[in-house]
């Protein structure tokens, strides 16, 4: 990955020198734009993928595409557990092979998709519990992550997980009633197994700073302090006719515990602005420096699991759609912050301005703070929150905070403290208790 962590690392640099903007140009203005998606996306070093379906291989409008537009591959179904271990211990990895090496073959990078999951599991395994589910769970995260091994760029070891709704804990399955260790028991089995495999966790409607993520931001904070082996987060991205406005923060804030963040199964339900979602999401991955590519969840609408939504980027006849030219525009746009897309906080006439917007339950909040400057360019900012009494701070991402309780303060980090005249960044902290009611203060320099 030198590609990756060079490229990442020259923009974070520009960052720091004070050049977001004139990086951006640079960018965009030394490369030629780009005419397909893998291309387009390379040129920030990060890639465009698709997943795809062994069984299509044969089909020449759908191998045509995919050879000319992506640069990654996800199997839609080859290397869950029923396809690749039907019986316990009989591994078959006919199909999975078939895409491995469609996409080595192709130079594209090659996700595996997915070691563990409640879903799509053998009959056999379904049937299991307890230390024989655990026993037979891990040694096929040992017996797949070997097979691949050296030659998949990122495995996703455990999907869905987390249960939706509220609650920002587990889902409950057979692997999970074996012990809540079993998430880290096969990343560490994964890790083992092919060193060199990103290890990501991946799942679903966690579009935005919310319980079900905040949950999963809490455990990968958690493995991070103590060393569990986990590289990445997948955020699937199946989308409505909307995303929501703190989409890029959320990217953000897992970022800013030390992972790679990748968009893993997007698509976008068409009727609504479906080329406006899809260039949203596109720019958040592209402001995002850790980042590091996006995958659709199949090729031409006729291939999606979502049958009549016209999810994705190409007709039923293989033709590109609006939605197709909107992500193209937003990849060869470079790596910019993009500053429009979300309305701007009250300026009372200073040098820099805050908003906050809340998500709170009882007895818990996050807040997502937007800052953004006035007329001039600013070089650091601080912005000034007053919390109600028993509610404390405990975290923050993308800004350092000065108190927990009270009147809280939050100075910016060392990449998002310049803003261009007009510019804007978001930083976000949760707590314990009720959230701030007033609009924060915000000062720069
Ligand atoms: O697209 C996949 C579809 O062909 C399968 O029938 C389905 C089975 O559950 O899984 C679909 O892919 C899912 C992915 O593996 C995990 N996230 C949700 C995807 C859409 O359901």
């Amino acid at each position: 990955m030198p590609l990756f962590r060079k490229s990442r690392s020259l923009l974070l640099a520009s960052a720091a020198a004070g050049i977001v903007v004139a990086a951006g140009v640079a960018v965009t203005g030394t490369a030629e734009a780009a005419s397909t998606l893998g291309a387009s996306a390379a040129q920030s070093g990060r890639y465009f993928g698709a997943a795809i379906a062994a069984g299509k291989l044969g089909d020449g409008t759908y191998t045509g595409i995919l050879t000319r537009e992506f640069n990654a591959v996800t199997p839609e179904n080859e290397m869950k557990w029923d396809a690749t271990e039907p019986s316990q211990g009989r591994f078959t990895f006919t199909n999975g092979d078939r895409i491995l090496n469609q996409g080595l073959s192709n130079g594209s990078k090659v996700r595996g998709h997915a070691l563990l999951w409640h879903a799509q599991q053998p009959g056999w395994a379904q049937s299991l519990s307890g230390s024989a589910l655990r026993t037979a769970a891990i040694n096929h995260v040992t017996q797949v992550a070997t097979h691949y091994k050296g030659k998949i760029y990122a495995w996703d070891v455990v999907n869905e997980a987390f249960a939706d709704g509220g609650s920002g804990g587990r889902r409950d399955s057979n692997l999970q009633r074996t012990g809540n260790d079993w998430i880290e028991a096969a990343f560490r089995a994964a890790r083992a197994a092919d060193p060199n495999a990103k290890l990501c966790y991946n799942d679903y409607n966690t579009d935005g700073v919310n319980a079900k993520s905040t949950g999963i931001y809490n455990m990968v904070r958690d493995f991070k302090s103590r060393g569990v082996p986990i590289d990445c987060v997948g955020f699937q991205s199946h989308l409505g006719t909307g995303i929501p406005g703190d989409y890029q923060a959320n990217l953000q804030r897992f970022a800013d515990l030390g992972v790679d963040v990748q968009i893993t199964e997007l698509d976008v339900a068409q009727g609504g602005n479906q080329a406006g979602v899809y260039a949203s999401v596109t720019r958040a991955c592209m402001a995002v420096s850790r980042c590091t590519g996006i995958t659709v969840w199949g090729i031409r609408d006729s291939d999606s699991w979502r049958t009549g939504e016209n999810p994705l980027l190409f007709d039923n006849s293989g033709n590109k759609k609006a939605a197709y030219t909107s992500v193209l525009n937003a990849l060869n746009a470079g790596g910019t912050t993009p500053s429009s897309s979300t309305s701007a906080p009250p300026q009372s006439g200073g040098a820099c301005g805050a908003s906050v917007s809340l998500n709170s339950w009882n007895g818990g909040f996050v807040a997502t703070v937007r800052v953004i400057a006035g007329s001039a360019p600013i070089n650091g900012w601080t912005v000034t929150v007053t919390l109600p009494s028993g509610s404390a701070v405990t975290s923050a991402w993308s800004a350092t905070n000065t108190g927990t309780t009270g009147t809280v303060s939050f100075r910016n980090v060392a990449y998002n403290g310049q803003l261009a005249a007009g510019g804007a960044t978001e930083f976000g902290f949760q707590g314990t208790g009720a959230g701030p009611t007033a609009t924060p203060a915000c000062s720069a320099g």
